[in-house]
């Protein structure tokens, strides 16, 4: 029996009806809908975070030169206080912010006779403390509950202070994860702080969208680039700055890593100033070839691709003999894959490098897009939680907009395999009879660790433990276990370092206490026959 039809069918029937559209087995000659985006069952153990741990822990938190300060009681705050290892490093340019925790600390006077004061508070001990820029608000529950109303906060503090202050209306309980909280976020930056600057574009510069340079993936993949001869203008947003990003309207080309967190950014920079961008995945050598070879099509330009070439040799020749004596190791195991989004995705290429076959993945709160690929976009129902965030349109900037490519180049380079505003999402490579379980949860986690048994589960803090309490490999491949980069080449080679040693460790054949595999005495019961 598949798997799949025992652990729902634990569930009462109205939770079976749910889950079963969220829980697919593969099969290659079939369309594969899933059910992603919507409401967790209430009561469910669901491995997904919240709106504001979208906004402020993934896509504003890492913005280095801006103080963000966490409206709201002081765990929120601590909770998004670096435990995401989003690293970053200041320079004498640019302040780095990214050590502490600004919080209001908002108690329950303050939930009584509202919170705004104190907001006004903390907003001038910071400006009076760090001197920054730009200082970022985000909300947490509390607040959308008694209403204070940052925006007018963040304006008088405007005028008052002569900086930039974005304020984020990210309260936890927005949209149905941390999800709605990225595009909240996407929308401040693209209103407040893209194209704001006026630095002159370069030759050959791209911005690196949906990075967040977690265990030093974003140097890494910069340090590539720039071997090859290319600009970065701006990441978004590992170890980026809201400095940069006030230019990044000026770039070539923008580079889509992370789709879920920052496809909005990537679309509406393309109708307002015209910035192509294209679906790149810098994890895995097979990957990262690729997508460094589309952006020398996209450039098209003879030293460009000299370089490109010449890099991944070298690169490529850096790591040749570490993979191989893992793939020596790890070929044939199985793995599961549970992230928050794209990850789950990018890392089933690498995994395959190394011979390992993932047979169970999903995402805590991808979308269809995420799974089945841009194409779906359209026959994606809005409900009520989805139509709860706000959805911005833009139009073509008067001053700004400046087309790169024309279309017909474009569809050229997409006939050529070219990604250009283009995402096939998971199905791309994920295997026939992969089991698939969108916004997973504890429980069945536990189910599918009994049934399928794969070698290494990669996931997040919630499960790590109970998974090598099972007796399987664990590795986080949201914190990368404190280890990383594991983007590129090198940071390939890292990755398989660490899951050859996670599998191989000997603790695993300790696992079965020695007395359930032989008897520690041997004798017989007095009176009986020997
Ligand atoms: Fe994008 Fe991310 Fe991910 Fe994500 Fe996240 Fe993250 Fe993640 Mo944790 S932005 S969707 S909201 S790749 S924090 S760096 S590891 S769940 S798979
Ligand atoms: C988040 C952040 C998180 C959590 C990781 C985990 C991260 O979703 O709020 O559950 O281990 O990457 O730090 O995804």
């Amino acid at each position: 029996m598949d798997p799949r039809d025992i652990v729902l069918d634990k569930y009462s029937s109205k939770v079976y009806k749910n889950r079963k559209e969220h829980v697919i087995t593969i099969n290659e000659g079939e369309p594969n809908v899933i059910q992603a985006d919507t409401r967790t069952v209430p009561g469910i153990m669901t491995n997904r975070g919240c709106c504001y741990a979208g906004c402020k822990g993934v896509v504003i938190g890492p913005l280095k030169d801006v103080a963000t300060i966490t409206h709201g009681p002081i765990g929120c705050g601590f909770y998004s206080w670096g435990t995401r290892r989003n690293k970053a490093k200041g320079d004498e340019n640019t302040k780095a912010f990214g050590e502490y925790c600004l919080s209001t600390d908002m108690q329950e006077t303050d939930i009584v006779f509202g919170g705004e004061k104190k907001l006004k508070q903390a907003i001038k001990e910071a400006v009076e403390i760090f001197h920054p820029e730009c200082i970022a608000i985000a909300s947490t529950c509390p607040v959308g509950l008694i209403g204070d109303d940052i925006h007018a906060i963040a304006a008088e503090a405007e005028e008052l202070y002569g900086i930039k202050v974005l304020a984020f209306s990210c309260e936890g309980y927005k949209g149905v994860s941390q999800s709605g909280g990225h595009h909240i976020a996407n929308n401040g930056l693209m209103k407040n702080v893209i194209g704001t600057g006026d630095a002159e574009p370069i030759k050959y510069s791209v911005n690196l969208l949906g990075e967040y340079n977690i265990g030093g993936d974003g140097w890494e993949t910069e340090r590539i680039l720039k071997r090859i001869g290319y600009h970065v203008v701006s990441v978004m947003t590992g170890d980026g700055s809201y400095d940069a990003i006030k230019n990044s309207h000026t770039a070539d080309l923008n580079l889509v890593q992370c789709h879920r967190s920052i496809n909005y950014i990537a679309e509406m920079m393309k109708t307002k100033y015209g910035v192509d961008w294209m679906k790149i995945n810098f994890i895995g050598p097979e990957a990262t070839k690729k997508s460094l070879r589309d952006m020398a099509r996209y450039f098209n330009d003879p030293e460009l691709s000299r370089r490109t070439e010449a890099v991944i040799a070298e690169e490529e020749a850096a790591i040749a003999e570490g993979m191989a004596s893992c793939k020596a190791v790890l070929a044939g195991k199985t793995a599961a894959i549970y992230v928050g989004g794209s990850r789950s995705h990018h890392y089933i290429n690498l995994l395959k490098s190394l011979g390992v076959e993932v047979v169970l993945a999903g995402y805590e709160f991808g979308h269809r897009d995420d799974y089945e690929g841009r194409e779906v976009l359209d026959t994606i129902k809005k409900d009520a939680d989805s139509k709860n965030i706000e959805s911005i349109t833009v139009t073509k900037d008067p001053d700004h907009y400046k087309e790169r490519l024309s279309e017909q180049e474009l569809m050229a380079l997409r006939a050529a395999g070219v990604p250009m505003e283009e995402y096939s999402g998971m199905w791309e490579d994920i295997m026939d009879g992969a089991i698939i379980t969108d916004d997973y949860n504890h429980f069945e986690t536990e189910e599918f660790l009994k049934y399928l048994k794969p070698d290494i589960f990669f996931s997040g803090i919630k499960d790590k433990f109970v998974i090598q309490r099972s007796g399987v490999a664990s590795r986080q491949l949201h914190s990368y276990d404190y280890a990383g980069p594991y983007a590129g080449f090198k940071g390939a080679l890292n990755f398989a370092n660490d899951v050859a040693m996670a599998i191989t460790v000997p603790v695993w054949d300790m696992v079965q206490a020695p007395w359930k595999k032989e008897p520690l005495l041997e004798g017989s019961l007095g009176g009986m026959e020997s």
